[in-house]
């Protein structure tokens, strides 16, 4: 298993939530596949292992899945989003204030009337220390960071592909979220072992620092 990808998600008093989305080749803001699966797979999408490292409630931000949506794709990732950092918080969509860090993520829209079906969405309120894994093609989402509580929601994205699937192929660089960074001094970690995901957040990032379990590639 590659452990390729970390990312994380603040979310500040007042913030909105982050748009309704499912991602399979990460595309979605760079414009470039990040992750490419073999063609004789049905499968693309990563693991993530989401860890609340705040309270994250309904009114701080929360995230919010729908089950079952991962097996048929609403989003096309080969089309374009437009960075604007003048979106961020400025939209309402549907009476809910929400949007992708500069991005609208209904740009990818394969069917650009469809709209997620929320009633069917389910809130997944967390404590610090949590965390929750998920097949990234899952539709999922967050509630706005409503301001009543002063205090922030973060949340820690660890993502996890076979070592089958290809990690920025073809990439120097990653230009989304209004930067770049250049891929050079790029690592993915290797598991040499079984991972149970029963493990907890501290349990799998000690496994995560146990050189014995682990390898460094370079693309
Ligand atoms: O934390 C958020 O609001 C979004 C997280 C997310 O989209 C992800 O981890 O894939």
């Amino acid at each position: 298993m590659l452990y390729w990808r970390t990312e994380f998600f603040p979310k500040y008093p007042g913030d909105e939530g982050t748009d309704w989305h499912q991602a399979d080749t990460f595309a979605n803001a760079s414009g470039t596949p990040q992750i490419v699966w073999p063609e004789a797979e049905e499968f693309g999408g990563t693991i993530t292992v989401w860890t609340a490292f705040t309270e994250a409630g309904i009114d701080t931000a929360a995230l919010q899945f729908i089950p079952g949506t991962h097996r048929s794709m609403h989003y096309d990732e080969t089309k374009r989003m437009h960075y604007d950092p003048d979106r961020v918080n400025a939209a309402d969509k549907d009476g809910v204030r929400r949007g992708f860090f500069g991005y609208d993520y209904r740009e990818l829209q394969v069917d650009p009337h469809w709209k997620p079906d929320e009633s069917k969405a389910v809130s997944m309120v967390m404590r610090p220390g949590q965390f929750v894994v998920f097949w990234s093609t899952l539709m999922h989402a967050s509630h706005p960071h409503e301001g009543k509580s002063k205090d922030m929601r973060l949340g820690f994205a660890s993502r996890y592909v076979p070592t089958s699937v290809r990690v920025y192929p073809d990439s120097d660089y990653v230009e989304e979220y209004g930067g770049r960074i250049s891929l050079k001094d790029y690592v993915r970690w290797w598991f040499a072992d079984r991972m149970t995901l029963t493990t907890t957040a501290s349990q799998l990032i000690r496994r995560q620092a146990n050189p014995l379990r682990l390898g460094v590639f370079d693309r």
